[in-house]
């Protein structure tokens, strides 16, 4: 039996990723940290009984050196991250120890104390920043303008987890993903955000939707499609990087209209900009060219745009006791 560790296991690819192994015979392990209210610490972890877990934090390599001597893993998946990106710009410290030393104090450890390991680094379409190819996409060879202290960091992740590969003759594999979502969501992410406010309005509990930039577009895939992708990824014979996208770009505006429509209302009835949601720089426009890893690893998405939105908008129907029959 395999070991898998992961850090980010409570969040949103985490836990996806969690019940996967579990589903192909992994012994899955990972780092959670302490909260205050400790029934939010393992909401997205429904599989919580068949895991084991320590309490850790990337910051602190002590715990990370501990997890990593007593679970003794025979693969890494480094998830964990301060994951949004307008919250980088009121918190960037924070953002880069996390995100950048984070990786690194997770890297020195697996040198140290298991180095036959395979190592998955959770690099992101967001160190592209507004670069892309004269055919609109970006792919491994694009370069990399980050437009924001997540990019920044998320970039120093990516080179020093590539040097590391190099200098040591380790096996670490970057992802490069485009956004994906699901239910499990965080909802300050735009697509969760939406859609749990367009029920809201729906029900009479809200009555607009405040959001920021409508004009940005994104290539947004299903969580469930992603974590599939990093076990292939880790799964291959050789380390490398991959993009990992649908090829698809909408808009917010797109978003908003095709989820309001689902539920027969107009978004322009409802939506309105507060500058709030604004970011000290946009990233405006991603769309990811994912041919290597289709190619390479014959990983292809299950989801589409529309099956992606019209789940989280049936998850938001069943919390909300709300019936459309
Ligand atoms: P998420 O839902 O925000 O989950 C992040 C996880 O990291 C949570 O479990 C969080 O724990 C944990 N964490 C935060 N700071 C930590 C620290 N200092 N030490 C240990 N754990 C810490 O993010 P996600 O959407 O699952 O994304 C997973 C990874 O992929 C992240 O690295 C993200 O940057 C990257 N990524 C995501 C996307 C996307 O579109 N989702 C695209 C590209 C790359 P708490 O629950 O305690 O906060
Ligand atoms: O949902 P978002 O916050 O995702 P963003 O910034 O693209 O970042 C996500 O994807 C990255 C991969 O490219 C990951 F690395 C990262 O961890 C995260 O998962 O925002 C999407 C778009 C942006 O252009 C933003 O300006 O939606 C726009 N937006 C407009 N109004 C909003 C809002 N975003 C949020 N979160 N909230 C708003 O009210």
């Amino acid at each position: 039996m395999k070991t898998a560790f992961i850090t980010g296991i409570s969040g949103q690819d985490g836990s996806y990723l969690a019940e996967y192994l579990l589903g192909e015979g992994y012994r899955v392990t990972g780092i959670i940290r302490r909260n205050s209210v400790a029934e939010n610490q393992t909401d997205r972890l429904s599989k919580i009984k068949q895991l084991d877990i320590k309490y850790g934090d990337l910051q602190d390599e002590g715990s990370i050196q501990s997890a990593l001597l007593e679970f003794k893993p025979d693969e890494i998946y480094n998830l964990a991250a301060q994951s949004h990106v307008r919250i980088s710009s009121e918190i960037p410290q924070y953002t880069v120890a996390t995100n950048a030393m984070g990786t690194l104090n997770l890297l020195e450890s697996y040198r140290k104390y298991c180095p036959k390991a395979k190592f998955y680094q959770a690099s992101s379409s967001e160190m592209f920043g507004n670069s892309t190819d004269n055919d609109g996409f970006q792919r491994e060879s694009t370069p990399m303008n980050p437009v924001s202290p997540y990019g920044c960091a998320k970039v120093f992740a990516y080179n020093i987890s590539r040097h590391y590969r190099e200098a040591y003759n380790l096996f670490i594999s970057n992802g490069i993903l485009f956004n994906h979502e699901s239910p499990r969501r965080g909802s300050n992410f735009v697509t969760n955000k939406i859609v749990k406010t367009a029920l809201e309005i729906k029900i009479g509990t809200s009555k607009n939707l405040e959001l920021g930039n409508l004009d940005s577009y994104r290539d947004w895939g299903h969580s469930y499609d992603y974590v599939r992708a990093m076990h292939k990824i880790i799964s291959a014979e050789r380390p490398n990087d991959y993009v990992v996208a649908t090829g698809q770009s909408h808009s917010v505006r797109e978003l908003c209209d095709f989820v309001f429509s689902r539920l027969d209302m107009d978004y322009k009835d409802y939506v309105v900009q507060n500058p709030k949601f604004f970011r000290p720089q946009e990233l405006k426009y991603l769309k990811g060219d994912s041919s290597k890893i289709r190619k390479e690893l014959g990983w292809v998405p299950s989801y589409t745009f529309e099956t992606l939105l019209d789940e989280m908008i049936e998850h938001w129907k069943v919390i909300f006791g709300y019936d459309d029959l």
